[in-house]
């Protein structure tokens, strides 16, 4: 029997098309998307489509559109082997990471993709990204079980967990990497999946939607010469609930007493403060020097080796869930809830 697969299309470069007035990329219709992949109708698989009415550009992706995917792929779930989210590159690890956490105890594939080039241009990498990620969403392992149950991006060739990646080049056709955590499968003659790296639930664990999402949260951006005033003002945002520092290196900050002071009297507020450093690779170690004891001293969590990406998600789905117990957040967000953080 045909796999049968979910496309559901969200926008993004990989459906637009050129407005000729103005040369701008714009998103086109789902007739037009259609004509430039005769595959989808034609291929190994059993493929539906459903779209975005109108589709958009990524940059306009909000949490209202994480819900309707994951809705999207709740409500359809026993009738496809596995999904593909159709989305735009920029906002595409924020989307696909919320969805890691929105969709609990996955036992299909959800794997998003996309394009630097629109379907339309000759030297695009809309097919080949979309077709594999079609294939690797059907693959099943001997026993008729799901080779990749998990969220995942692919991409040129990578398949990598979701909430692992970052937008990387904005020129390559190779936009995303996960620094800290090796890819899932390699596509070239043949797909060779790293299933040593992937996750499989247990067989006990069942399917959950959620879909409670607080945005209450900020990101800190730590630089040399930040004035405590900038400081003052992100910490005192009205209604504010999480916020993820960006430090440096292992997770350090400057040693100022007014810093610590600030971050002091904002966790004694109830905010919650978690530390990402600003590196692509490595992970946040309180310990290591005595410019970040401070920071443990202040009650700053660790975001071990988390990206911004998947924090940021992370912190609006736990504060969504869980939103009259702030122990509860902290212990969460100490450990991996979809595999987003490892902690050596
Ligand atoms: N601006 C586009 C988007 O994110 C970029 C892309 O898809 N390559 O929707």
């Amino acid at each position: 029997m045909r796999a049968k697969v979910l496309l559901i299309m969200t926008g993004g470069t990989i459906s637009m098309v050129q407005n000729k007035q103005t040369g701008a990329l714009c998103p086109a219709s789902l007739t037009t998307f259609k004509h430039f992949v005769p595959e989808l109708s034609e291929g190994d698989f059993h493929i539906e489509v459903m779209a975005f009415e109108p589709m958009i550009d990524s940059s306009d992706v909000r949490p209202e559109d994480w819900v309707r995917i994951a809705q999207a792929v709740s409500d359809h779930y026993n009738e496809y082997d596995g999904f593909v989210i159709l989305h735009g590159t920029d906002t595409m690890s924020y989307s696909a990471s919320a969805l890691s956490f929105m969709l609990e105890n996955l036992s299909k594939p959800v794997v998003f993709t996309g394009s630097q080039l629109p379907v339309g241009v000759l030297r695009s990498d809309a097919k080949e990204n979309l077709l594999t990620a079609i294939e690797i969403a059907a693959a099943k392992k001997s026993d008729g079980t799901a080779m990749v149950p998990e969220v995942t991006i692919f991409f040129e060739a990578r398949l990598f967990r979701a909430n692992r990646t970052t937008k990387r080049n904005a020129e390559h056709f190779s936009a995303f990497n996960s620094y800290n955590y090796s890819p899932l499968a390699q596509a070239g003659v043949h797909i060779t999946y790293n299933e040593s790296q992937i996750h499989y639930p247990k067989e006990e664990a069942s399917f959950c939607l959620h879909t409670q999402m607080d945005t209450h949260v900020a990101v800190l951006k730590l630089f040399p010469g930040i004035e405590e005033s900038v400081v003052e003002a992100i910490l005192h945002i009205p209604d504010l609930k999480a916020v993820v520092l960006e430090t440096y290196g292992a997770g350090n900050a400057p040693s100022c007493e007014w810093l610590y002071q600030q971050l002091k009297a904002a966790t004694e507020r109830g905010i919650i403060l978690v530390n990402k450093t600003q590196c692509n690779t490595g992970s946040v170690d309180m310990q290591l020097y005595d410019v970040s004891r401070n920071l443990l001293k202040a009650g700053v969590i660790s975001g071990y080796d988390i990206t911004t990406e998947a924090l940021l998600t992370k912190l609006m789905y736990l504060l969504g869930t869980y939103p009259k117990d702030k122990e509860q957040i902290k212990s969460l967000l100490q450990r991996p809830l979809a595999g987003e953080l490892t902690i050596h």
